[in-house]
């Protein structure tokens, strides 16, 4: 952090000096140590037979890649009194150099200046002067997705080099997603997920930047979270979210009336706690059939532990789905969002746990079928819910005298029940993240399950 501030003191004035000095500027010797290239490209854009004045517009320098010039570009400036001033700090330095980029206004109205090359020299101050053409100019794309604006998609897994770290990590061939500031949410392990900024923080920040590798080192589009899967975990829940640097995270987002920072989607990882013999879980990440071996891993478990779920194969039964072991894993079955799994540690001594890390996307929506007699169930979400009867879990209406919902306590072992009566659960019940519930639908039709986040 200090070291950027001092790198971007130094150019700064660096600069001044070299405005007054006629623009003959000398790369310090900072800049080769950082490999950043302090570099500006300035120059007039001419009116010419344009109908569309040049001040106010955009210019952009860019990297024309695949034949796509991206909205968001290397660097973005506003031409004023006829001028521009492209500025390398600005973008995400450092620029390769010697490589030939594009520099052009965005076109309005049909009209713009450029594209015209530029060779990064990698010193000094550039002088390129452009004229307002009909046709000139560029009309630049949006980010290949519907990833709201400003923001940046993130995807989260086990480290392949360290299993005991979660690797963040974003799609860098995207050139706006190289523009990327990450930020963090943690929580005590309850379920305590939201989008309210004023809890998230930047991972590069003192108070959180140690449990991270190199967290100002983002241009690769990789973030690695210290020992944070299964047994070294200190983090029992975390969240993570990316937004596009030059948006500036608290700034709202005019078309939303969002916060970009509030807006981003959010991967996370979560802790559960798994004890001697039975455990109901669920996983309250979007995991789209994802495998127990990946899930939930494997290295915690041992032969003869098992994974039971509801066998809608046969009359809607709890059924014994899979036996772990050391050579086979979990096999073949998932889980999803949403879905509730028993779990049944066979020799975890009495009084030990094993931490369980689950990964995935925080879902922002959610739907299942909730089928007749019995449905293996857990919170979607990463925030617990106070009562089953809010967030429309069962929706008004929907809850049935004789319904019932059986929740379970893993350190006693002991099962407990609440019914369905005069349109309440009683008692009420508490849908915390991470755990299993089992609705029993007695009498009823099925329905649409669709709770709706407290976020
Ligand atoms: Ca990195």
């Amino acid at each position: 952090m200090f070291k950027d501030i001092g790198r971007k003191l130094i150019f700064m004035l660096t600069l001044v000096l070299c405005l007054q000095s006629g623009m003959a500027m000398a790369v310090t010797s900072e800049d080769a140590i950082q490999g950043y290239y302090y570099y500006w490209i300035t120059g007039n854009v001419e009116q010419g037979a344009s109908p569309v004045y040049p001040n106010g517009l955009t210019i952009l320098i860019y990297d024309e890649e695949n034949g796509h010039v991206w909205t968001d570009s290397l660097a973005r400036t506003t031409i004023a009194a006829d001028k521009y001033m492209l500025n390398s700090f600005d973008s995400f330095a450092p620029y390769e150099v010697g490589k030939k980029y594009l520099v052009a206004t965005i076109q309005q109205s049909g009209w713009g200046a450029g594209p015209e090359q530029v060779t990064i020299s990698g010193s000094g101050v550039e002088v390129l002067n452009l004229t307002m053409v009909e046709g000139g100019g560029v009309v630049p794309e949006e980010p290949p997705s519907d990833v709201p604006t400003g923001t940046i998609p993130l995807t989260i897994a086990r480290d392949p080099n360290n299993p005991a770290n979660i690797l963040i990590s974003w799609n860098t061939s995207v050139p706006a997603y190289r523009d990327a500031e990450i930020y963090m949410l943690a929580g005590d392990g309850s379920g305590t997920f939201t989008n309210n900024t004023a809890n998230w923080i930047m991972v590069n920040d003192p108070a959180v930047s140690a449990l991270f590798d190199d967290p100002n080192g983002l241009a690769d589009g990789m973030l690695v979270f210290l020992g944070q899967f299964g047994a070294t975990s200190t983090a029992p829940e975390a969240y993570f979210k990316a937004v596009q640097t030059r948006y500036g995270a608290y700034n709202v987002d005019p078309a939303t009336g969002l916060q970009y920072l509030e807006q981003a989607w959010a991967v996370g990882k979560f802790d559960v706690l798994l004890r001697r013999f039975w455990n109901f879980v669920s996983v309250p990440f979007l995991t789209s059939n994802a495998s127990l071996n990946t899930a939930y891993g494997t290295d915690i478990f041992t032969d003869g532990d098992e994974a039971w779920k509801i066998n809608t194969s046969v009359t809607p039964s709890l059924t014994e789905m899979t036996s772990f072991t050391g050579a086979t894993n979990w096999q073949g079955l998932t889980i999803n969002a949403g879905e509730g799994c028993m779990i049944f540690m066979k020799t975890l001594p009495q009084g030990e746990t094993r931490t369980m890390t689950v990964l995935g996307e925080v879902a922002r929506s959610y739907s299942s079928r909730m089928a007749w007699l019995f449905n293996l169930m857990g919170n979607p979400y990463p925030a617990t819910f106070s009562n089953f009867s809010l967030g429309s879990i069962p929706p008004a209406g929907s809850g049935q005298d004789g319904d019932e919902i059986w929740s379970f306590d893993p350190a006693t072992q002991t099962p407990s029940v609440s019914s369905y009566r005069n349109n309440a659960w009683d008692p009420t019940v508490p849908m915390q993240s991470s755990n299993g519930y089992l609705f029993f639908r007695k009498n009823n039709d099925p329905f649409d399950w669709a709770p709706v986040p407290n976020y």
